[in-house]
């Protein structure tokens, strides 16, 4: 039996990854940090299953990555564990630089040290943003980098220090350079799962207005779940290397709004530009969408657009056989109309249960 390590397994792509690897044999090991506030929602369901295994481990710990990488001695690691929000970055630049950047080292050292240089696989989440103010569209493995944040910088280490340590050292350690993707599982601060929450609880009477940042940025938009299965083939190749990963397809935040709107019975119109830009819900003229020049960032990333000919021919992934955009869109206005909807019914046993208590009907 295969052991894997995943690092940053309370996360979006670490929970579609684990359940991944345990459907096809693995026992998975994954890393989780100590906070007030335990937040493993996206795990719950696989805690007990007798392969399932949790670690504490921080990346800006060396000697805890050190602990669980000599316990567990695994064949692969995924290191997904980041701060992964692009925005935070420009307010937390330090703690970014830690752990994305010197993380990745912390992890190739130890693989090193714990005499694992020759066997253990590695795969790094590496990223779109690495191409930041675009040099060329679309963007292909041989495509200059420009990172344009804070993550982006950070993440540029971590992409050169595993081909470092591969050309140093001959370790099978890989970059999968992924352009973005979502899910229903996604960050609800991410622009995506915040277009989608917004649309449903404005459907359902629970919120007013969305606010957004810059509207026309365009993104390359794949599904979460169809990613994970690319880290996976990219550590099983006869040689170490690194992939792009994205569907070959680009679309507007505006776009994305449209579609999640609809989805959830509000067609949309966009009239305005820049900061007076506005969503209107056509059917009753109210506005239902602004901009807020809060959401801009100091430089922004407006234009990324993948191309993944070289994932298609040698893994064998091709993303017009996976979830389309729409399809994408509405699993994802699906999942939040239902999470909206219990909520509201939550609300409701609460407020009959108030009431009750008021007269007297229950003690
Ligand atoms: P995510 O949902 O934000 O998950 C990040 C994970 O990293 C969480 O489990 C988090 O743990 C953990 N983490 C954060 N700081 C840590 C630290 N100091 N030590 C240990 N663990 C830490 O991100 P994601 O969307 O799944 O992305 C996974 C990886 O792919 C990240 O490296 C991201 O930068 C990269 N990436 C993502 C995309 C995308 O579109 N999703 C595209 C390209 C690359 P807590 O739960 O404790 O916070
Ligand atoms: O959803 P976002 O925050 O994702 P971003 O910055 O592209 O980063 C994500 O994808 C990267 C891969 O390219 C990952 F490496 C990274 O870890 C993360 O998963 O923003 C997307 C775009 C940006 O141009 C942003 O300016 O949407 C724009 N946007 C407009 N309004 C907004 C908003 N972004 C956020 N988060 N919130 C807004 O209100």
């Amino acid at each position: 039996m295969k052991r894997a390590l995943i690092t940053g397994v309370t996360g979006q792509d670490g929970s579609f990854l684990a359940e991944l690897l345990l459907e096809k044999g693995y026992d998975v090991h994954g890393t989780i940090r100590r906070s007030s506030v335990d937040f493993r929602e996206r795990i719950a369901h696989l805690e007990g299953h007798p392969h399932f295994h949790l670690h504490y481990a921080d990346l800006g710990d060396s000697m805890s990555i050190m602990q669980v990488v000599s316990k567990v001695r695994p064949d692969e690691i995924y290191n997904l564990a980041a701060q992964s929000h692009v925005q935070v970055s420009f307010d937390s630049p330090e703690f970014t630089a830690d752990v994305d950047a010197t993380g990745v080292l912390r992890i190739l050292e130890a693989v090193r040290l714990c005499g694992l240089a020759g066997s253990c696989r590695i795969y790094q989440a590496s990223t779109s943003e690495l191409y930041g103010k675009v040099e060329e569209v679309p963007q292909n493995e041989r495509t200059p980098f420009h990172p344009y944040s804070p993550y982006a910088v950070a993440k540029l280490y971590g992409f050169w220090i595993v081909k470092e340590y591969r050309e140093a050292y001959g370790m099978y350690c890989c970059s999968g350079i992924l352009f973005n993707h979502e899910s229903e599982r996604r960050g609800e601060t991410f622009v995506t799962r915040k277009i989608t929450l917004a649309a449903a609880r404005i459907a359902q009477g629970k919120q007013e207005k969305l606010y957004l940042g810059n509207l026309s940025s365009l993104r390359d938009w794949g599904y979460a779940k169809d990613y994970v299965e690319c880290m996976w083939l990219i550590l099983q190749q006869p040689e170490p290397d690194d992939y792009v990963i994205a569907t070959g397809e680009q679309h507007s935040v505006r776009e994305f709004c449209l579609l999640a709107f609809r989805r959830a019975g509000i067609e949309l119109e966009f009239v305005g530009e820049g900061e007076n830009e506005k969503g209107i819900d056509k059917a009753t003229g109210r506005v239902v969408v602004e901009v807020s020049p809060d959401f801009y960032r100091p430089t922004d990333v407006v234009n990324l657009w993948g191309d993944p000919t070289k994932a298609k021919k040698e893994l064998g992934w091709d993303p017009t056989k996976k979830t389309s955009f729409e399809e994408l869109v509405n699993l994802m206005v699906d999942a939040d109309m239902a999470k909206v909807a219990v909520e509201r019914a939550g609300e409701q046993v609460k407020l009959n249960l108030e009431e009750y208590l008021e007269k007297g009907i229950v003690k």
